[in-house]
């Protein structure tokens, strides 16, 4: 059986109290450190030595929970998540500015061909009845379609043509013709008054085709040839191409 610590404490003072009550005169006929028997003359010794620290005690229980700390810093950055998905379509937005000008085109092709035109007056008055009536005074003629030394117009681009006359009636009645190849296909008649001037005029479309020709000419006896011009009286004829034919034949 183990002792205890205090068991052993206990045989220990015991031991040291006989031995206190053996004189040096009165030895043991054995040891005179233990006596037989009990121990003679018992008496309260000396308080012994402090006894050795004992073994430590067991952990304390848990303490309550302390106060809330300060706020701590921000954690680092995480990774870059993925791309979201495609968003609605926004509406539409306002109209912009207009452009720049652009720049300046080439000039085309034909522009000029396709241009015939003229305007002439007579000089005198009294033409020559039964021919064409030549006018040499000229307003325009740049293509030069118009012939003024026969009177007659050549049809260059075939097409669609208009024509004019103003004519100033003096002296006698007026019979004039517009002659289209050789065939007269328009009449003006006009009376003259006595003591009085008069006008005579006529238009028309007609179509040509290239070659065809185009005059004015005095019809009937040679008697109804009244046409006249002088300085402040004129007598014109005037014809131009309104619309050529696209698909020259
Ligand atoms: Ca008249």
């Amino acid at each position: 059986m183990k002792q205890g610590p205090y068991q052993l404490l206990g045989f220990l003072l015991l031991a040291n109290l006989c031995y206190s009550q053996v004189g040096p005169t009165e030895e043991s006929a054995d040891d005179p450190r233990f006596p037989k028997g009990h121990c003679a003359g018992w008496m309260g010794g000396a308080p012994g030595h402090p006894g050795h620290n004992g073994a430590p005690g067991r952990d304390g229980r848990d303490g309550t929970n302390g106060e809330k700390g300060e706020k701590g810093d921000p954690g680092l950055e995480g990774s870059k998540g993925d791309p979201g998905e495609i968003g609605v379509k926004g509406i539409e937005g306002p109209r912009g500015f207009p452009g720049n000008p652009g720049k300046k085109g080439d000039r085309g092709e034909g522009a000029y061909v396709y241009r015939s035109a003229f305007s002439v007056g007579l000089v005198s008055g009294v033409p020559v009845p039964n021919i064409p009536i030549k006018f040499t005074k000229i307003f325009y003629n740049n293509q030069n379609h118009y012939d003024p030394t026969t009177g007659k117009f050549h049809c260059n681009l075939p097409g669609l043509y208009y024509f004019s006359y103003h004519i100033t009636v003096y002296t006698k009645d007026v019979k004039v013709s517009l002659y289209k190849k050789d065939r007269a296909v328009m009449f003006t008649f006009d009376q003259f008054q006595q003591n009085n001037v008069d006008q005579a005029s006529g238009s028309v479309l007609l179509h040509l085709d290239a070659g065809e020709e185009v005059w004015l000419q005095v019809y009937g006896e040679g008697e109804h040839n009244g046409i006249y011009a002088d300085n402040v009286n004129d007598s014109t004829f005037t014809g131009f191409l309104l619309y050529p034919d696209m698909d020259h034949e």
